[in-house]
């Protein structure tokens, strides 16, 4: 019998589950689920999303449904769990006593022989996840990968063979975690974000630190965390005194002994050193064009440090990330043509995110511009000195144009994401032999897609095939 149909013989029986939220990882939840047997009962505020499911044979929740009756909702991790103020479905749950969580809960209870990473932080959690699992896949190992980049986890083909899942953790995802805790648990770095959903900075900071409690398994569980900033320092600090997980620290900003750091943009493993000068260097973090930058160097060190602890070795590791391609949405070199490169950074939907990619490239061909975000293109002035032409897209280009003008920043509106690349890439390649290098032509639009695509995702792709395209 499959792990799932034991799980529902033991746990949920005859009961009916109650899915609210039918988006990506509420229907994948709700699919597998139904298929496996259960009866389940949805419902969403999206009457699209209703119709939907109802066209695909679920049943539809009530408002004279007694809630007792069921086994548990499984909420979908956008919904408001505590702030602003919990949705209506969370209160109506609570008054019934019956069980909130998400989907990457039930999956961990279903599965829970397949050892687990969960990696958390404010941001850099998609390319830790990912170079993470390319790292396993490329020395062997069986992993799969999901949870906030993406893929819902009862997406996941689970095979007999499985050995790692490798889990992105957004803090909605954690809050609804009410006992899975990773065997590795990994928290990058936090910067205040979130803060309407969980209410103050305090508690956004401590739904991610239970990330590193103590889960169920109580053996050989480990904690890495990165201790670059005051909030992620106070959380090993923490995490260290209690002393329930063995815990690692990383830093981009100091030598730790017993830890792993990045000096000199040198990866250096000082896990078993009692001080630095016991380091072994692990290699240079400038050959791998995948990680460039600050932030990545972080991510690598952490990613570095949790699977070394898992048994991989140094030289596997090390040259498995050097195979690294990167994501394909995040500074992801698409080609180059006569040395100038293209960039595909379409996931950089803020400002803050473009600043990450314009620190790391010189001489850019910025395509820049959608639908904006609340503080607009603001700090973004710092990286002048890094572009040489800004190509405005969008149904923000009337007011970005403003912003370029008043900073003397030269800039074309373009409209459209076709027209800003053949002008980027005519005056780039015109540009060529002048001092600094070639340069890039960078998508990195610091803007929301949904003015002219579906998704980020499907900004990048455009992007992607029009270079692709593109004679050369
Ligand atoms: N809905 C309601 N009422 C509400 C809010 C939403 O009924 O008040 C319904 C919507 O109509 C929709 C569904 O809920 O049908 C959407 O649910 P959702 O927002 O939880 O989205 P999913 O499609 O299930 O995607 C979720 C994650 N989304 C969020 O956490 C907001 C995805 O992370 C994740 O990739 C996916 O599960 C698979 O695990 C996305 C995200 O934006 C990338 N994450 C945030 C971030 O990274 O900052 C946290």
């Amino acid at each position: 019998m499959s792990e799932l149909k034991i799980f529902i013989e033991k746990e949920i029986a005859d009961k009916p589950v109650l899915i609210y939220g039918l988006g990506r990882s509420g229907m994948s939840a709700a699919r597998a689920l139904a298929k496996a047997g259960v009866s389940v009962v949805v419902d969403d505020d999206n009457v699209d999303n209703i119709d939907k499911a109802k066209a695909e044979g679920f049943v539809i929740l009530s408002d004279d449904d007694d809630l007792t009756t069921y086994a548990f909702l499984l909420l979908s991790p956008g919904i408001p769990y505590t702030h602003p103020e919990p949705h209506d479905i969370v209160k109506r749950a609570q008054k019934a006593a019956l069980e909130i969580i998400c989907d990457i809960e039930l999956f961990n209870r279903i599965y829970k022989n397949i050892k687990t990473i969960g990696i958390t932080g404010t941001n850099g959690k998609s390319t830790t996840s990912s170079l993470m699992t390319h790292i396993l896949t490329d020395t062997g190992h069986n992993a799969l990968l999901g949870g906030n980049i993406g893929t819902p986890v009862f997406d996941l083909k689970i095979k007999k063979d499985t050995e790692w899942v490798v889990l992105e953790m957004s803090s909605f995802q954690i809050d609804l975690c009410t006992t899975f805790r990773p065997d590795v648990a990994l928290v990058l770095n936090i910067t205040p974000d979130h803060i309407d959903r969980h209410g103050t900075m305090e508690r956004y900071v401590e739904v991610k630190e239970r990330l590193v409690e103590l889960g169920a398994k109580n053996e050989n569980q480990i904690a890495v965390i990165c201790t670059d900033d005051s909030y992620t320092k106070k959380i090993y600090d923490r995490a260290k005194d209690l002393g329930l997980r063995e815990c690692v620290q990383v830093s981009t900003d100091n030598a730790v002994a017993g830890g792993v750091y990045v000096r000199d943009n040198v990866l250096y493993d000082a896990l078993d050193a009692t001080d630095s000068a016991q380091a072994v260097e692990v290699g240079d973090m400038t050959k791998i064009v995948s990680l460039r930058g600050v932030h990545n160097q972080q991510n690598a060190a952490c990613a570095y440090a949790s699977l070394k602890k898992v048994g991989l070795s140094r030289e596997k590791i090390f040259s498995a990330m050097e195979r690294f391609p990167g994501l394909r949405h995040r500074q992801f070199m698409v080609r180059t043509i006569n040395g100038v490169g293209y960039v595909n950074d379409s996931k950089s939907t803020n400002a803050a995110s473009a600043a990450v990619a314009l620190a790391c490239q010189d001489n850019v061909y910025w395509i820049v511009g959608g639908r904006r975000k609340k503080n607009g293109l603001e700090g973004l002035e710092d990286f002048f000195s890094h572009i040489k032409h800004a190509f405005l897209i969008g149904e923000s280009s009337e007011e970005f144009s403003e912003w370029f003008d008043r900073f003397g920043m030269d800039h074309s509106r373009c409209m459209t994401l076709e027209n800003a690349l053949q002008e980027a890439h005519d005056m780039a390649q015109q540009n060529r032999g002048q001092p600094g290098g070639a340069g890039v032509v960078l998508l990195s639009p610091a803007c929301a897609s949904f003015d002219q695509f579906d998704s980020f995702e499907h900004r990048g792709d455009v992007f992607t095939s029009l270079v692709e395209a593109m004679e050369g």
